[in-house]
């Protein structure tokens, strides 16, 4: 069989041109040559899906089954080329026929099957899950619109669908369909599949469920539709954190729909291969990334106490030594509390589950704090997942650390044995090889190709940290994807960057802990400097991309001033030629992809103790980018590893922060009157030349919220940071000082590889071969 496949893939791989054309002529009737774009698009796309059909799936003895409502893929045509080892042989092909790949990758629609970072991050694991060859599977949603897609109108956010499923995708209709019911009510699954191809070609599933009676005819304007039928809308969007009842209903569907298919999914995969389900955890090991898909495990127990003659007593053993639960953050109002009215209304059949779990946790602890359902009958998801799951992980060192000592503490003091730190990681396959190939194509010529395996294998780069020609390669790199970048914008965005300038790159979700309206506060107070007379010796770019929630009031207002400044600035003639602001319209992981490579300061600059991990901050330093950052999350990592001279770090660390919040002192208007800068920079915001080209009901809110409340503090680190970018730009003149840290930050960045943290995962939590 192995053989057979093998040869199958010989042959298809040792013509790849001959395969081609017969694509062409059978899908299309019609020579490569005169295809359109998107005809050569689609004869790739059914290619690569053959080479991957015959490529070997990985099997073994346990497989991973990583639960997640997110998958942030991103375009998989160039990935999937590279990984399958044939990009450089098909860009020829297509070259000698007067294609040019380059506008294939730009045609393929980017699905948006995730919020932000938690999403890509999955996404990233089953990269490397399949280039370790570990047996592996994501199981999620198949969204029809995915996130929304951001569009400015009158400076302000719009959200529109994201229609990304074409007639050919990378989808795979199966004929798996199961039954699911939301008490009474039943609906019809069916289940797609995404093959994931490996860096070394071994072939793992993404599995993405799909209601069967979807109707997408209900959406109307932007991303409006009937909220309450659930058996026409379950599939249609993913939901960037909805506030009122319909929406949490809404999410709740979906979570139950995911999970209750997953459990079928798997307990289905143990009968075929004929495992005992007694012994559940040898064959199966279950990742909850965050909370979303927690009702799999009273799921699990449902099932096999009412259908498999488990006593509740052996369906709860079983099911908490298959479980395993990811923290991804510890903001409070993301950690998932669902009033126990809504699960009796959507899933009535986990309600007795739930209160049979909860019931025992009562009998053991009397403190209220560690409770499954509080005194106000919520039910705290992630609490399930602690007391009914064997391993609870944090996203990176600090984090973990804040999980132990502080927000999880009452649980660390129960189960300490469960508590164990996962770094995030990145695949260097999509976010080096792929969106950087003259970078990764010129380390391969200088320390050569290792690296692509074992990527700490970049350290070999320290050995040139004197070497000129490689320092000012590595410049020449950045200059021409910053080149790049700003012939790209030009079209996009209708807006001109110097690529002498430098580039100041912050990427994220809006939300004010991760700080946008600070950074926003630094370009008020240099331009005013401008103003002023006082100019930087180099030219300045502002670059943003953030997408906010709907319902995210001061994040929409913070997109506003943004724009509006954009809008000052740009039009300036007197300021202008030294800084340029440019907040890019939907920015996606494609964007991210033409953004990374192109950036020198990379900005991470978070309310400490707030970022779990950050994974844009990995991506920028192996691209070369200098952090500006605070001590946050893995930036703190970051650090260790490349020292203090290759980093610019500020601001108050976690520790003082957490002292803040507890004693309540910090108070957002005294940093205001004590600082001229700070007032300058805030009072702008609700000044004449805002005011113009602005709306004041959103600026002046703004304003209030950062002089009133502002419960991320912002101007607690405002003035360490204006003095910290203030000298960062200034070293930037030092030319051979900063490509000494470009290298220096690109060769320590082997430790932030994907395949790191899920090799990490496996030694210490999934056990697979
Ligand atoms: C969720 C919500 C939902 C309700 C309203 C506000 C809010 C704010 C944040 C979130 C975050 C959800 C979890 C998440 O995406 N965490 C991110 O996970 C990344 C991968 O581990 C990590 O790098 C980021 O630091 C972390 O924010």
């Amino acid at each position: 069989m192995l053989q057979q496949t093998n040869m199958k893939r010989d042959v298809l791989l040792s013509n790849l041109e001959h395969q081609l054309e017969e694509l062409a002529n059978e899908m299309f009737q019609k020579n490569v040559e005169v295809l359109t774009d998107h005809e050569v698009y689609f004869c790739l796309l059914e290619l690569v899906k053959r080479l991957m059909a015959v490529s070997g799936q990985i099997s073994g003895e346990k497989k991973i089954y990583y639960i997640s409502a997110e998958f942030l893929i991103g375009k998989l045509l160039s990935n999937n080329l590279i990984n399958l080892g044939v990009y450089d042989e098909l860009a020829s092909i297509l070259k000698s026929k007067g294609k040019d790949i380059a506008r294939m990758e730009e045609i393929e629609p980017e699905p948006s099957l995730g919020n932000g970072g938690l999403g890509r991050l999955a996404a990233c694991f089953l990269d490397s899950i399949a280039t370790l060859g570990l047996p592996g599977e994501g199981i999620g949603l198949n969204y029809h619109y995915g996130l929304f897609k951001q569009v400015f109108k009158n400076k302000l956010q719009t959200a529109e669908k994201n229609d990304w499923i074409e007639e050919r995708s990378w989808l795979t209709k199966t004929d798996v369909t199961f039954d699911v019911y939301f008490g009474k009510r039943k609906v019809t699954s069916r289940l797609y599949d995404i093959d994931v191809v490996g860096y070394g070609n071994d072939v793992n599933k993404l599995r993405l469920f799909d209601i069967e009676s979807l109707d997408e005819s209900i959406v109307k304007e932007g991303i409006d539709f009937d909220k309450d039928a659930i058996e026409k809308n379950l599939t249609l969007f993913l939901y960037p954190d909805d506030s009122d009842e319909a929406g949490n209903l809404l999410r709740i569907y979906q979570q139950y729909f995911m999970v209750c298919n997953a459990a079928q999914l798997i307990l289905r995969e143990m009968k075929e291969k004929k495992y005992d389900l007694r012994k559940l955890y040898n064959h199966a090991v279950i990742q909850i990334n965050d909370t979303h898909p927690t009702m799999v495990i009273p799921e699990l127990i449902r099932i096999l106490v009412n259908e498999k003659a488990f006593t509740m007593d052996e369906a709860i053993e079983v099911v908490s030594k298959t479980c395993a639960y990811t923290n991804h953050t510890i903001l409070a109002e993301a950690l998932e509390k669902w009033p126990l009215k809504y699960l009796e209304k959507v899933v009535p059949q986990l309600v007795p589950i739930i209160k049979e779990l909860d019931k025992r946790v009562k009998a053991k602890y009397k403190n209220p704090e560690v409770q499954i359902i509080d005194k106000d009958g919520r039910v705290h998801m992630a609490h399930i997942d602690i007391h009914y799951g064997f391993s609870v992980n944090g996203v990176a060192a600090i984090h973990t650390e804040i999980l132990k000592d502080t927000e999880l503490n009452d649980f660390y003091k129960i189960y300490p044995e469960k508590f164990n730190n996962k770094t995030n990681g990145i695949t260097f396959r999509r976010w080096l090889l792929s969106c950087n190939r003259e970078l990764a194509g010129y380390l391969s010529q200088v320390i050569g190709d290792g690296y692509k395996k074992d990527a700490n294998e970049l350290e070999k780069l320290l050995g040139y940290s004197d070497d000129q020609e490689v320092l000012d390669r590595l410049a020449e790199i950045k200059m021409n994807r910053k080149k790049e970048l700003a012939a790209y914008v030009k079209v996009a965005e209708g807006v001109e960057l110097n690529p002498d300038s430098i580039f100041d790159i912050q990427i994220k979700r809006l939300h004010e802990y991760k700080r946008q309206q600070m950074n926003a506060l630094y370009i008020i107070h240099k331009y005013l400097e401008i103003k002023g007379g006082k100019k930087p010796s180099t030219p300045l770019t502002f670059i943003f991309g953030a997408k906010a929630a709907p319902a995210y009031i001061i994040a929409q207002d913070i997109i506003h001033l943004l724009l509006v400044l954009q809008d000052i600035i740009n039009n300036d003639p007197e300021v202008s030629p030294y800084m340029t602001l440019l907040m890019v319209e939907n920015y996606n992981v494609s964007y991210a992809e033409k953004l990374i490579p192109a950036c020198d300061v990379s900005e991470q600059i978070s309310l400490a103790s707030k970022e779990a991990s950050g994974t844009g901050n990995m991506k920028f330093m192996l691209n070369g980018a200098v952090t500006i950052g605070t001590s946050d999350g893995a930036n703190v990592e970051i650090n260790e590893l490349v020292g203090d001279e290759n980093i610019y770090v500020f601001g108050e660390k976690s520790e003082a922060v957490i002292e803040h919040y507890a004693k309540a002192d910090y108070v957002s208007k005294d940093y205001y009157k004590k600082s001229p800068v700070i007032k300058e920079a805030v009072d702008f915001i609700v000044g004449k030349q805002a005011l113009a080209r602005g709306n004041k009901e959103n600026l002046k809110r703004l304003y209030n919220e950062l002089l009133n409340k502002d419960w991320f503090m912002t101007l607690l680190d405002l003035e360490e940071y204006i003095e910290t970018k203030d000298r960062m730009f200034g070293d930037y003149e030092n030319r051979q000082k900063w490509k000494k840290m470009m290298l220096a930050n690109i060769a320590k960045a082997g430790f932030f590889s994907s395949d790191r943290t899920i090799n990490e995962y496996n030694r210490d939590i999934w056990k697979l071969k």
